[in-house]
């Protein structure tokens, strides 16, 4: 029987036939131990994959100490060579790597693409960064005494990453964490561990062949075989983990319970605001983009759609027009914009947020269903698809459902008169990861902006953009229940080491700090 999935691991030297199990191998009676991914387009089995137990995962930890005694000696730039054939070598296989990605969660053929594109610019990135762990040197109050800062290497970094985005995240924790002398323990979600075992066999096979063991680590298990021990394990000094809100507070409070370091990637609630004076043939297209891209299964998805009262209809309108020509179906189908959700939980729960919006007061715009076989494109998939919905809130603008990440292709439209009302509503959310702003003005952007802090409050704020698609170049992440970390570009490598600050005196005699004298 052919086995798309299978030979694609092989084609990139990632079949270990212990980890993954052919659909057609699957043992009749359910198995605890073996993981069985569906497709998200067929409802089908894709593979199966073995599941590590506890007592793998803490071998696994005391390898990934074992690779970090010996990676944190090699300096930075040759350790930044590895990253850069790592790179290559995700340049050299993006097709393959991203048609993995398609078949295991459903994005479509650019959105695969893209994915292990992110992971081949935060490579350069991490490449060009090896030679700058820049500390700084500061002026000693003190005589005749030096002082500077130095940046260490942390230890083994955990990783527990999303399906969502089951190559990229991986990619930008775990390129930055090695040319900063970090290994790396890798825990991916359940719904997307081929995609993780072609990432990881990849990085693992180039720092091999240079001779660098022990660098990367995989561990696919559930949350109490691995994913509880992991976070609570005072090997790993940094957890780096991407998810809902629930599993962050959660792994916050384990990991504050032993004093580690945390960084929180988690829910968005993303607003893009449209003032009167914006260009809609700009904003139509990045919001529809911002709100059906990943089927609305991005962290970054535009959620709410505050569209000021003189264009509201129009904006609509245009939206409307827009969504009725999006084809909802398999993602690797030429023409398909919107792919399946991940799963029926995923459907179920916008069918319930579509239902609750209803019992607000909302209107149902356009979509709000779920696309049956005869739908989809091509027709026949028994996968996994919703209709693209658009939801107007009720003229008192109270939608109480609106509050809630429902990962799914849900844009809620409210409308206001004044931008302060409009900033005041982005900011009205328990999440505060990523947000925008349609204008000509610069005068409204800058209000946006506003270095006081009083515009947007979240960790990413665009301008004539849509909420989502950030470049690596920019540090990552957001504020409140977003969990504050902040990941890939600019300084964020800082989370993946330690700092020391160091005090060198070359005096002939003692001088104490503060003007003590102690004689
Ligand atoms: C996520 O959904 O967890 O900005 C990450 C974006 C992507 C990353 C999203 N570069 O939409």
């Amino acid at each position: 029987m052919a086995w798309e999935v299978g030979d694609l691991l092989d084609s990139l030297g990632a079949l270990d036939r212990r980890r993954v199990v052919a659909p057609d191998a699957l043992p009749g009676a359910p198995d605890a131990s073996l993981q069985i991914v569906t497709s998200p387009t067929t409802a089908r089995p894709l593979a199966g994959v073995r599941l590590d137990s506890t007592d793998a995962l803490d071998a696994a930890i005391g390898a990934a100490h074992e690779g970090f005694l010996a990676w944190r000696r090699v300096p930075a730039p040759v350790r930044g060579q590895v990253v850069r054939a790592i790179g290559d070598e995700f340049r050299r296989h993006k097709a393959a790597l991203g048609r993995i990605i398609s078949l295991e969660v459903g994005k479509i053929t650019a959105e695969g693409q893209g994915e292990v594109q992110e992971v081949v610019d935060i490579a350069d990135f991490a490449v060009g960064l090896s030679r700058q762990l820049y500390g700084m040197t500061m002026p000693s109050e003190r005589p005749d005494h030096r002082i500077i800062e130095q940046w260490l290497p942390l230890g083994p970094i955990g990783v527990v990453t999303a399906f969502n985005f089951p190559c990229a995240v991986w990619g930008w924790n775990a390129m930055l964490a090695a040319v900063c002398g970090d290994s790396v323990l890798w825990k991916p979600s359940l719904a997307a561990p081929l995609t993780a075992i072609a990432c990881h066999a990849i990085a693992d096979r180039v720092a091999a062949s240079m001779g660098h063991t022990g660098v990367f680590h995989l561990a696919i298990g559930s949350d109490e075989q691995v994913g509880e021990p992991l976070i609570a394990d005072r090997r790993l000094p940094l957890i780096s983990a991407t998810g809902s809100c629930r599993m962050g507070r959660r792994v916050g409070q384990v990991v504050a319970g032993r004093l580690g370091r945390c960084l929180l990637e988690l829910g968005g609630n993303n607003a893009a605001i449209v003032e009167p004076d914006a260009d809609l043939g700009i904003a139509i297209p990045s919001i529809v983009f911002g709100a059906v891209g990943t089927a609305g299964q991005r962290c970054t998805t535009t959620r709410r759609l505050l569209v000021h009262r003189s264009i509201a209809d129009d904006a609509v309108a245009r939206l409307v027009r827009a969504y009725e020509t999006i084809k909802v179906g398999d993602p690797l189908a030429p023409g398909v914009l919107v792919g399946p959700l991940i799963n029926q939980q995923a459907v179920d729960g916008y069918l319930s947020a579509i239902d609750a919006a209803k019992q607000q007061g909302a209107t149902i715009v356009t979509g709000g269903t779920r696309v049956g076989p005869e739908h989809t494109q091509p027709a026949g998939l028994k996968g996994h698809f919703v209709r693209p919905a658009i939801v107007r809130a009720p003229a008192s603008n109270d939608l109480p459902i609106a509050r809630d990440e429902t990962f799914a292709p849900i844009l809620y439209v409210f409308t206001y008169d004044a931008l302060d009302e409009a900033i005041a509503m982005n900011n009205a959310v328990d999440q505060g990861l990523s947000s925008a702003i349609f204008t000509a003005s610069s005068r409204a952007a800058e209000r946006f902006l506003h270095p006081s802090g009083a515009g947007s409050d979240c960790g990413l704020a665009y301008v004539n953009l849509g909420t989502s698609g950030a470049e690596i170049g920019g540090a990552f992440g957001g504020e409140k229940d977003t969990g504050g970390g902040r990941e890939s570009g600019s300084d964020s490598w800082k989370a993946y080491m330690r700092r020391q600050t160091c005090s060198i005196g070359f005096a002939n005699n003692v001088t104490l700090a503060q003007g003590i004298r102690f004689e």
